[in-house]
């Protein structure tokens, strides 16, 4: 399997350029399902230890499959547990991967993911824009009971995944504390599905997202984001600035063009903006820088006991 790898402001990305599965015909979710379902054993060998760390995004290029598409490609992201929908580090880590490749050159390139059309700019070999799907705030302080935190209030947003968002972080955002934050996110995501708090049609908020607003710095705000395989997310993370942005737009507290600075715990920044949509829908822009570390070919021997990975 030849691999590239990249990091996006320090979380990795692992484009899978040759030996992935054939996933057959069909739109890119029905692809997803079947990946799932027939070939999740490439997701492992691919992701999983002893070959990667739990941070890892995988990125299957796939054909584009919708008719009026010119996209460049389509793209189905997995992780150590599984598949996402949209993933903006993931998407930046990609297109700076197609510009090492030759494949794209600076300029416009539409990516067809499994929950719509992205128009990224490569605007230079390692910056890249990514104007995301539509992204809004479903629901606005939902107070939950934690079990070790008491009651915890939140948004409940989509940015191309589901969020949970707090804004008052429970413990403070610096590095010492990852574990900490780890551990309260898992009991947030926990409580949320047995107190039934869903997003649209009863899917699992699966990230949840501490905020907390930088003493000094250039950043409007720092986050912490637990991924759905109880990795953080080392980028700010595309989708969750995406709902942020969303909540921000729609309490008035951002205008459309105006900047949001978002560092993540480890630092790193993403930029975003946003514009309204004929429909008055918020689409958020997130820009970013990705760098390349690693053009591999993974070898699978016989008789490896983890060729498939430490599920
Ligand atoms: O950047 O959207 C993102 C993301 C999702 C999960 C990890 N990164």
């Amino acid at each position: 399997m030849h691999v590239i790898d990249s990091h996006t402001g320090g979380q990795p990305t692992r484009v899978i350029v040759d030996g992935g599965p054939d996933l057959g015909t069909g739109t890119l979710a029905e692809r997803k399902l079947r990946f799932g379902e027939r070939f999740d054993d490439y997701r492992m060998k691919a992701v999983l230890e002893p070959k990667c760390s739990d941070a890892m995004v995988g990125a299957l290029l796939c054909p584009p499959t919708l008719p009026d598409g010119d996209c460049c490609a389509g793209v189905i992201f997995f992780n150590n547990s599984g598949y996402l929908d949209m993933c903006g580090h993931g998407t930046i880590g990609l297109m700076v991967t197609l510009g090492y490749l030759d494949k794209i050159g600076l300029g416009k390139h539409l990516l067809e993911t499994t929950v719509g059309i992205v128009e990224t700019e490569l605007l230079s070999s390692n910056t890249v824009s990514v104007e995301n799907v539509a992204s809004y705030c479903l629901k606005k302080d939902v107070t939950i009971d934690v079990d070790g935190l008491g009651p915890v209030a939140g948004n409940v947003a989509w940015g191309g995944n589901w969020f949970f968002l707090v804004e008052q972080a429970p413990i403070p955002l610096n590095r010492s504390n990852i574990r900490a934050l780890s551990e309260a996110a898992t009991e947030i995501r926990r409580a949320l599905v047995q107190q039934s708090i869903t997003g649209v049609d009863g899917a699992e908020i699966d990230h949840i997202e501490f905020f907390e607003t930088p003493e000094d710095g250039p950043a409007d705000s720092r986050n912490f984001v637990l991924c759905p395989g109880l990795a953080y997310d080392r980028s700010p993370c595309g989708t969750g600035t995406s709902a942020k942005i969303a909540c921000l737009a729609e309490s008035g507290k951002l205008a459309p063009a105006e900047e949001w600075t978002q560092e993540s715990i480890i630092g790193s920044r993403f930029r975003g903006v946003y514009r309204r949509d004929d429909a008055g829908r918020i689409i958020p822009t997130i820009t970013g820088e990705a760098h390349i570390y690693s053009d591999t070919q993974l070898i699978f021997q016989t008789g490896d006991p983890f060729m498939h990975g430490i599920g």
